[in-house]
């Protein structure tokens, strides 16, 4: 059962508010921090190691939702400094098996109650979400998920380049282009919400629940008793504890909720993940007049596309081929950007680029994450999320959180255990990802 939000009482208290806020701007008044620096603790509930959107919201909601506040987030650098920070900031739920749709639904659902809940302007645009269709075979993929997601409820059907032109005026759909668009599949429930309003929502909201979020702390090991390797870590044994930078605590449970560094993390218990992890690079423009309504998808000419509030466009591809830790940006990466973008939008060739990053996407075989229980009695994982991980923060977050504190696996997250790659029940999502990866 929730309970009332503190963060309308820290609203109610004034802290918030426009008088303050009109107070704090003409006067040396300092702001007053969003939330707090707490001792360093040696002993927790629970312990979610990773300070991103996933590893924040189940904070928040094991509080919010359990009762369970004793709890410590733990990040090695900065809250959002991850995949959180690293995203093209894409929101929807048009994908193409059964559990996906029923599991990124729930996601945009919360994500559309966030700034309610959370008493913050999250910036959620709902402005509707295309992905094109080049080939016959990339439209029969659309019709294929198009009727998945109807059967559940999903508003997204497959439209004409007709209809396509209608809502998305700069794309070029004739046909005098290499990759002609055939079709797309139209779902207007997609938009995109800012990542890091995000990230601080959920922050300030489980910090004044009381759970304590530990900056620049690292996670060295993860302390397990019992089990059938090393140390007592591996299949058989419990978790105790983690070690850190900064000491050592000890939990009977911990939640792996990394990205990147998932298999890393999860070794440090003695559990082996499926996960290979690439770089994702991105990249945005100088900020012109705002023209582009919708958020563009092209499977084939892999690239995504969308327009800020601010004017810029944000666009991402698929994943680097080699699987590596490196976040450089290459030449390739902008080469191919540039190319297929004009493609689809001849009419931006004179914008410029301002900038362009990385993030780590850690893969598994079936583009499915990994969530639940793991051999190692206490030790949860949160991982494997792809390209696909910061649209799914709400519910991983409400999920994990029920998981934990009920120590049951919840219905919407039962198809993702760690266990289906030994069953061989995967869920194969990969038509369904961004782009062709
Ligand atoms: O799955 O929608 C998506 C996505 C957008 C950017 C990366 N992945």
């Amino acid at each position: 059962m929730r309970q009332t939000s503190p963060v309308i009482k820290q609203r109610r208290a004034a802290k918030y508010s426009l008088g303050g806020l009109i107070r704090r701007g003409f006067s040396k008044e300092s702001w007053p921090r969003v939330w707090r620096e707490p001792e360093f603790g040696s002993h927790y509930d629970v312990v979610i190691i990773g300070g991103g959107v996933h590893g924040l919201a189940t904070a928040y909601y094991l509080a919010a939702n359990h009762g369970i506040t004793n709890v410590a987030v733990l990040e090695k650098g900065y809250l959002g400094s991850g995949g959180s920070g690293r995203n093209t900031a894409i929101v929807r739920s048009n994908y193409l098996t059964p559990e996906g749709v029923a599991f990124y639904d729930r996601s945009l659902t919360l994500y559309n109650s966030m700034a309610r809940d959370l008493n913050l302007n999250v910036m959620f645009s709902e402005r509707g979400h295309l992905t094109l269709a080049h080939t016959d075979s990339a439209l029969r993929t659309m019709h294929w998920r198009a009727e998945v997601n109807k059967l559940q409820g999903i508003n997204s059907s497959v439209i004409d380049p007709a209809e396509v032109k209608r809502l998305t005026p700069s794309l070029d759909v004739s046909e005098n282009v290499r990759y002609p668009i055939l079709g797309a599949l139209y779902h207007p429930p997609g938009g995109t919400i800012r990542h890091d309003a995000v990230v601080w929502g959920y922050a300030r909201a489980a910090d004044a629940y009381g759970v304590d979020l530990h900056q620049k702390t690292e996670v060295l090991d993860v302390l397990c008793t019992g089990g059938d390797g090393p140390e007592g870590k591996g299949p058989g044994g419990r978790v105790v504890g983690v070690r850190t930078s900064r000491g050592d605590i000890s939990a009977p449970l911990v939640v792996n909720c990394t990205a990147g560094w998932a298999s890393t993390i999860a070794s440090m218990a003695g559990v082996r993940l499926p996960i290979t992890t690439h770089p994702l690079q991105a990249a945005v423009t100088e900020p012109v007049k705002v023209f582009l309504p919708t958020v563009v998808v092209s499977g084939s000419l892999h690239v995504y596309v969308s327009q800020t509030d601010r004017g810029e466009l944000v666009f991402g591809a698929s994943v680097d081929p080699m699987a590596t830790y490196q976040m450089g940006g290459t030449l390739e990466f902008t080469e191919e950007l540039a190319s297929h973008v004009l493609e689809l939008m001849p009419g931006i060739g004179r914008m410029r680029l301002l900038r362009q990053w990385a993030g780590l996407c850690d893969m598994t075989p079936d583009y499915s994450p990994v969530m639940g229980p793991t051999p190692v009695e206490g030790f949860h994982v949160d991982v494997g999320w792809g390209t696909y991980g910061f649209k799914a923060g709400p519910v991983s977050g409400e999920q994990m959180a029920a998981c934990v504190a009920n120590g049951r696996v919840p219905e919407l997250i039962a198809p993702f255990g760690l266990e289906r790659f030994s069953r061989g029940d995967l869920v194969g999502e990969k038509g369904a990802a961004a782009v062709g990866h």
